[in-house]
């Protein structure tokens, strides 16, 4: 069976990250998410067709032409806008079987694909999707059923319980030709939603299995930390790799990898990972949920918690990292602190594509994009972006988002 990796979306709700890179290329817990989800699905499938468009040389470059010893073959999302159209890409390359379309930027965990074939194996259905049940649906598709089978998708039905559609679908080569008659939804684009509402409208039989695992969308940046403590505390081993130096203190669970040193006075609280060749203390403190990646520079009198420092980035002196994502070859300067909690306690709005969103979070801090440098002394208030390649000068407060590619001095 042929597995689709939906990878062509702009990543728009994840800027500053995904300023230069597609957003399946970003690294929770030291891995891509695209990553996760070939690691799920590779029993599954013979063959991966990877769906890209935005930024496709990266990631086309990133994952190569074979995983595991099984070929991945890259088609180009031309026409449209939208996961039905993503899907149609690929449609040279299937024949007569069906075949797993998935998004490129959910996490679930392999036991849902093994449930969703099963399901559809023992129906006698036309396609098969994955669906799991919350109690608040405001952000998902809701996916009604009757018995055995789907009667309709709903998009964001507001906050009701029920059965979220996952991105998980199972689907024959006739699917095609009900995507050709999906006309464009309200927000300009071809959703797969639609093509399975017009299946069943039309009498073809749509079954679903329920996923009872751990899955989250990775659509805003909180998803991030919400994905990085998941994986920290479920799947991570002790492992010490690196040298850490006496007077060290590291309580596990904490992988370090090869070339890492931790020095003396430095104090890790796992679950914590960090990555290859890195220089961590001395004398740092570094709390739970923390991911830290390849070469990074942690330093003295540096504290980070519940954040994802990303591979080359630099927290060297005197810094206050709290629930936040710092990019790729991203340098604080001295005394560069994020805030990350409000005086009056409300969770923290995030600005997304010229909306505030409401993170729902207490505890969050700043949305750093790669290749940026702060200057000594720079405060950033809680849910604030930097945009990639910024350099943000010596005290200045970031109060508000900074674009990328800019120059802000106090
Ligand atoms: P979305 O998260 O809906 O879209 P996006 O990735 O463009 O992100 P944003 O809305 O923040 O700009 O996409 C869901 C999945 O479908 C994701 O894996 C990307 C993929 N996709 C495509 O491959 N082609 C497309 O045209 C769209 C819209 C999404």
């Amino acid at each position: 069976m042929k597995g689709i990796v939906l990878a062509a979306g702009k990543g728009e709700r994840l800027r500053p990250l995904t300023d230069d890179r597609p957003k399946v290329m970003l690294k929770v817990a030291n891995k891509a998410i695209i990553d996760y989800v070939f690691e799920n699905i590779y029993p599954f499938v013979d063959e991966f067709i990877v769906v890209v468009r935005y930024q496709k040389e990266k990631l086309m470059e990133y994952l190569g032409d074979e995983y595991g010893g099984k070929p991945i073959t890259y088609v180009e999302q031309v026409e449209g806008e939208g996961t039905a159209k993503a899907i149609y890409s690929a449609i040279e390359y299937i024949e007569n079987e069906e075949f797993l379309a998935v998004n490129g930027d959910i996490y679930f965990e392999r036991e849902g694909i093994k449930t969703l074939l099963q399901s559809f194996k023992k129906s006698s259905a036309d396609a098969a999707l994955l669906v799991k049940r919350f109690e608040d649906l405001s952000h998902f598709g809701m996916v009604e059923v009757e018995g055995e089978l789907v009667k309709s998708i709903r998009e964001k039905p507001g906050a009701v319980s029920g059965y979220a559609n996952l991105g998980i679908y199972l689907f024959k080569p006739e699917v095609f030709e009900f995507i050709e008659n999906t006309p464009q939804s309200q927000r300009g684009e071809y959703e797969i939603t639609d093509t399975i509402n017009l299946m069943i409208k039309e009498g073809k039989k749509v079954t679903y299995a329920v996923y009872e695992g751990y899955w989250n969308d990775i659509g805003r940046p909180w998803n991030l930390l919400e994905l990085n403590e998941y994986i920290l505390k479920n799947h991570l081993q002790h492992s010490i790799k690196g040298i850490v130096e006496e007077g060290a203190t590291i309580l596990p669970p904490v992988e370090i990898e090869e070339g890492t040193v931790v020095r003396s006075g430095s104090y890790i609280i796992g679950p914590v990972k960090i990555g290859k060749n890195s220089k961590i203390g001395p004398n740092c403190f570094i709390r739970p949920y923390t991911s830290i990646g390849d070469k990074c520079h942690i330093g003295n009198a540096v504290e980070i918690k519940n954040s994802i420092i990303m591979d080359h980035s630099n927290a060297p002196h005197l810094n206050y990292v709290g629930d936040s994502i710092v990019g790729e070859n991203t340098n604080l300067g001295a005394g560069t602190i994020t805030a990350n909690l409000r005086h009056d306690n409300k969770t923290i709005k995030v600005e997304i594509k010229g909306k505030f969103e409401d993170s729902g979070r207490r505890k969050l801090g700043a949305i750093i994009g790669h290749n940026v440098k702060t200057g000594i002394n720079v405060t950033i208030y809680p849910g604030r972006k930097i945009g990639s390649n910024s350099f943000i000068g010596p005290g200045v407060i970031v109060d508000k988002n900074i674009p990328p590619n800019v120059l802000v001095v106090a």
